[in-house]
């Protein structure tokens, strides 16, 4: 008869515990940045008896609510960590210090920290208190999670997403003077993931507005308004009202920073020229992680901002959604550019979403 060897389930176990890791972390998308989500669960005797996740930056990380919910179970018990624990003193004091008091006998990390003041230095703490450490558990779920984080502490700039839609005979989409057509909650979704989302001030007509946050307690992303010389629009307090994100305007027309439209901006920012470069580099500083460029309204307007992102390898990913809708060609249409500036970029991870309202594409250019 053949017998089978059944070892251990522990590898297996882990995974499964760092996917709760995982999905307790995501509760706290869009509150985050700059820190990443983590999520930690403590585990003994093969029961969950401590759950966790870092709410937001300046609250204690993950880590922290775990080992309280815990208690005094943590003591023997192992700690599941979706990121390596923290070894530093930050708004916070070091997860690695906590775990060590509370006695815990192993901690299953899901990927090391790429931040510099941790990078491994947690795991090293840990290990030299005598704690056994397993590093790399659903590793490429845990990058996921945290891409944007991972992207900004790697590069200096934030996750950069080109959004736009699609008729079905593949033609780009204004939908201009549409209050922005949320189909099955899609775009709504789709803001709650991001730290920021760069719109054109031509889409403000009458009734646009921004449809994030219709779920309480939503995260409402910082909407940076670009405002351009000979732009028609003057009706960005209209909008604003309506909104309860961060609202900054970069405008190259020192003039129109005037009161009337920007005294509901929380910043308004004057540069000579409205760029990527600029752009990325105030949402780096304002320690946004995540920036959607949602193309819409006069396309003109990201001409530039497009072959910029192209040319200096900016743009990281894009979300593209086919509506149910013929229509002819736009008279400007960013993309169309790209051709002559490289042969065509290699798309990777392609998913694809479809409904009968529509079909939303993902993917990630690999340059
Ligand atoms: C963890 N668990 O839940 C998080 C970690 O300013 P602080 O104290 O919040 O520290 C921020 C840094 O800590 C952040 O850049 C990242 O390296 C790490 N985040 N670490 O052990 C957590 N959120
Ligand atoms: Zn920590």
């Amino acid at each position: 008869s053949l017998i089978v060897q059944c070892g251990s389930n522990e590898e297996n176990d882990d995974g499964f515990y760092i996917r709760r890791c995982v999905e307790l972390a995501r509760k706290g998308v869009g509150y985050t940045s700059p820190n990443p989500m983590v999520g930690c669960v403590i585990v003994k005797d093969g029961k969950i008896v401590g759950e966790g996740f870092h709410p937001k930056a300046g609250q204690p990380h993950a880590e922290v609510f775990a080992l309280r919910d815990a208690g005094d179970m943590a003591e023997n018990a192992t700690a599941y960590v979706s990121l390596e624990p923290c070894n530093h003193f930050g708004r916070t004091p070091p997860c690695t210090e906590a775990l060590v008091k509370a006695k815990v006998k192993k901690v299953v990390v899901g990927m090391v920290d790429p931040n510099p003041i941790v990078a491994s230095k947690g795991v090293d703490r840990l290990r030299n208190a005598g704690i056994e450490v397993v590093v790399g558990v659903e590793e490429d779920l845990c990058k996921r999670l945290n891409e944007a984080y991972i992207h900004r502490m790697l590069t200096g700039r934030p996750l950069l997403t080109l959004r736009y839609s699609l008729s079905v005979n593949g033609n780009l989409l204004d939908l201009l003077g549409d209050r922005v057509t949320d189909r099955n909650g899609y775009y709504s979704r789709l803001l709650q993931e991001y730290d920021a989302v760069v719109l054109s001030s031509s889409l403000f007509g009458e009734k646009l507005s921004i449809p994030a946050s219709q779920e309480p307690g939503a995260n409402q992303p910082s909407m940076i308004i670009m405002h351009k010389k000979h732009s028609s629009s003057n009706q960005i307090p209209l909008v604003i009202n309506e909104a309860t994100g961060k609202v900054i305007i970069f405008t190259d027309d020192i003039t129109a920073a005037n009161s009337e439209m920007t005294q509901r901006a929380i910043e308004t920012v004057a540069v000579d020229t409205i760029n990527l470069d600029v752009i990325l580099d105030y949402c780096n500083r304002q320690g946004l992680c995540s920036v959607l460029l949602d193309m819409r309204g006069n396309f003109s307007e990201f001409e530039d901002l497009v072959k910029e992102g192209i040319k200096k390898r900016y743009i990281n990913k894009f979300v593209t959604e086919i509506l149910p809708v013929w229509n002819g060609r736009a008279e400007t249409d960013p993309l169309m550019p790209l051709k002559s500036i490289e042969q065509g970029i290699k798309v990777v991870n392609l998913q694809s979403k479809a409904s009968d309202q529509s079909i939303v594409f993902e993917g990630y250019l690999k340059f």
